[in-house]
């Protein structure tokens, strides 16, 4: 009995080793097959520590990465896409629900780990006004047209037709052909003054101008005298957006009222209230010339006097066929009724795309 005694303890000291086993059994376990929950399959440390080998650890981690880490997989619980290095696990807050839309801010939204990607494709220091925008971001907000570094708030590189500095409007290129018998005493357009030309005061030469016209209405206004003090008469050329706006009137000899129909027979109004000012705004975009009326042609276009060779007062003088393009001749105008006007106004509302 005392050495079968003797034999039971033996086998049960043997049991004993080999149901607590040993730590060097573990660290000789193959990279692959990890029997420890917690831990990955490579191995190594629990997933606290670094991963260092390339193995796949879709196992332990709940995050089921499909390539190996190089961060702290242990605050990782959502998947990155591979082949992400997971090096900055801060993305993994936009993984828990964060958005999916990369925003304009200076943070990474999307969690591609690309901060701010698309935000300024044409380097122009303006983000994409398709983009949404926040204080954080690199560049400035306002860039209607990411793909054109000259397109951006504030821009000044003139581009026909394009909204070149995104205020909302596109710009267009006018040019303004104009003379007054006498002369000029003012020319304007959507309310700001332009430089009077070298033949302002020379009838028989007409001056060339350019304004830059925006979507929507444009404005523009001519006022001239007449040193005589007698009739003052007006004809210009504006040409914008591909389209040719001659002044032009109605026949004349009376007074037109509102509800006769050559009254909106020309775009052309004219201020025919004497020789009193019409007001200060009389040039503004928003002024209401409901009250103006219809210009009167002085003499129609391709006819008398605009011809070469008419004698003065209303032929073309020495350049006035010129100044004008030759196949364009507009009208002189002036008041619908006769009566010896010295200062005289006119304006034309142009809409723009
Ligand atoms: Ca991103
Ligand atoms: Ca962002
Ligand atoms: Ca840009
Ligand atoms: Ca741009």
């Amino acid at each position: 009995m005392k050495r079968q005694g003797r034999l039971d303890a033996r086998l049960a000291y043997l049991f004993v080793i080999a149901a607590t086993g040993c730590s060097s059994g573990a660290s000789a376990q193959a990279p692959t097959g990890d029997a420890t929950t917690g831990d990955d399959a490579d191995a190594m440390a629990a997933d606290s520590s670094a991963d260092t080998l390339a193995v796949a650890d879709a196992t332990s981690e709940t995050g089921g990465e499909t390539l190996a880490d190089a961060g702290a997989d242990a605050a990782d619980a959502h998947a990155d896409a591979p082949p992400s290095s997971d090096a900055a696990d801060a993305a993994d807050a936009k993984e828990a629900g964060g958005t999916t839309t990369e925003l304009c801010n200076g943070v990474d939204d999307d969690g591609d780990l690309l901060v701010d990607e698309g935000c300024d494709d044409d380097g122009d220091g303006y983000c994409d006004s398709a983009l949404g925008y926040a204080s954080g971001a690199a560049c400035m907000p306002g860039d209607c047209d990411d793909t054109n570094g000259n397109v951006h708030p504030g821009s000044t590189v003139f581009q026909e037709g394009v909204d070149y500095d995104c205020d909302g409007t596109k710009k267009y290129l006018a040019t303004i052909v104009v003379t007054v018998d006498d002369v000029i005493t003012q020319l304007c357009a959507n309310g700001v003054d332009l430089t009077l030309g070298p033949n302002a005061s020379a009838w028989t030469s007409a001056d060339t101008h350019t304004v830059i016209m925006r979507s929507g209405n444009n404005v523009v206004g001519i006022s001239g005298k007449d040193t005589g003090m007698a009739i003052t008469a007006m004809a210009a050329i504006v040409t914008v957006n591909g389209t040719t706006y001659e002044t032009s009137g109605v026949a004349g000899g009376r007074t037109y009222a509102p509800t006769d129909p050559e009254w909106g027979a020309t775009p052309w109004r004219y201020f025919d209230k004497l020789a009193s000012d019409p007001q200060s705004t009389w040039c503004d975009v928003g002024f209401d010339d409901s009250t103006w009326g219809p210009a009167m042609n002085a003499s129609t276009s391709g006819s008398a006097p605009f011809e070469v060779g008419l004698a003065a007062p209303w032929g073309c003088g020495t350049t006035l066929c010129t100044d004008f393009p030759a196949d364009k001749r507009p009208n002189w105008i002036w008041d619908p009724y006769p009566t010896s006007l010295q200062s005289a106004w006119i304006r034309i509302k142009i809409a723009l795309p």
